[in-house]
């Protein structure tokens, strides 16, 4: 009687554990997007258009897609691009922004960021900005966002030039690309 019980449990468990390296895998097939670093600039008097920032990790071993981003109270968030064309600092949305596996993209002023547009209140430096992110596979993820003139780290991602600073850089930019 005993042995028997013994041996039934063993199969159990054995059954238990094969379902849990099966479940191992399945997530380890997926990709793992990680957010740090998120930040947003204030809104400038009476301005209700800003710019955030978050630098996105993917440690999974498939390519992902930021295919969206949200914050209430928002008209709407688009993902946008800027860079310098013909001598003019210029922003263009994006319909998505590929994030390959095992590699971080990191949103700057003056690159990748995300352009929220519309927000009923204003955003004070101090506060913070719920921002939720969603992917093509790993589906959405929310970080919060601290409100500051500059980058949390900013020794590392310095402005370009200190005019952009006080300007903001979507106030400072043309819009193209809508
Ligand atoms: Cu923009």
């Amino acid at each position: 009687m005993e042995h028997r019980y013994a041996t039934k449990w063993l199969a159990v468990a054995a059954a238990l554990i094969t379902v849990g390296a099966v479940a191992a895998l399945a997530r380890a097939a997926e990709p793992e997007i990680g957010l740090s670093d998120a930040w947003a600039r204030p809104t400038l008097g009476a301005g209700r258009t800003t710019a955030a920032y978050v630098t996105i990790t993917n440690v999974g071993t498939n390519a992902d897609r930021l295919t969206a981003a949200d914050t209430p109270g928002a008209g709407s968030v688009e993902i946008h691009t800027a860079g310098m064309e013909e001598g003019v600092m210029r922003m263009r949305r994006l319909e998505g922004l590929d994030i390959p596996a095992g590699e971080t993209v990191t949103m700057a002023p003056g690159g990748y960021h995300i352009m929220i547009i519309d927000i009923e209140e204003p955003i004070k430096v101090g506060t913070t900005v719920p921002l939720t992110l969603t992917f093509e596979t790993s589906g959405s993820v929310t970080i919060d966002a601290s409100v500051s003139m500059s980058p949390p780290s900013s020794t590392e991602t310095a402005p370009m030039g200190g005019r952009e600073e006080s300007m903001g850089d979507h106030q400072g930019m043309m819009h193209g690309g809508h």
